[in-house]
């Protein structure tokens, strides 16, 4: 799976959650599984995005495959909130963990560029956002959506 499907993946995952027929349209494609639901997500963090090829999955197990595609170290957080994607407060340079209004399920640590690592968790239905909460990452824009039905 390659960088640039990830990244068109991810796009097509966020229409997908705004408009019900674009998830279908999707879904439809089997080359594209953008906007899809997979317990087996890949993805790739990097200066500043996180991409994931999935935009949702059934509650239960669900395993995080991530590269670190930048070229500086990076994290991975999976954190469960209603609030709006890349809208989390700030405490200076990154989002406090724990905080109000949100709860963060578990995280790869900083890793570095060119590795990549894995996580598996039992989440719950509900809004997530998958996150990178170094100084600045978050409000440079490492965070993407994803839902568990
Ligand atoms: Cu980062």
């Amino acid at each position: 799976m390659g960088v640039e499907m990830g990244m068109s993946r991810n796009v097509c995952g966020i229409v997908g959650s705004l408009f019900v027929v674009g998830l279908a349209a999707c879904g439809a494609d089997p080359s594209d599984a953008g906007g899809g639901t997979s317990n087996t997500v890949r993805g790739f963090v990097a200066e500043w995005s996180v991409s994931v090829d999935a935009g949702s999955a059934m509650a239960g197990e669900v395993n995080f495959t991530i590269a670190n595609e930048g070229s500086i170290g990076h994290e991975f957080l999976v954190v469960k909130t209603d609030i709006e994607v890349g809208k989390i407060p700030l405490d200076g340079d990154h989002f406090p963990e724990p905080a109000e209004g949100l709860e963060v399920i578990d995280e790869i640590g900083e890793f570095p560029q060119g590795t990549t690592e894995s996580l598996t968790l039992m989440l719950e239905p509900g809004k997530y956002q998958l996150v990178c909460n170094l100084p600045g990452h978050y409000a440079a824009g490492m965070h993407t959506g994803f839902e568990v039905l």
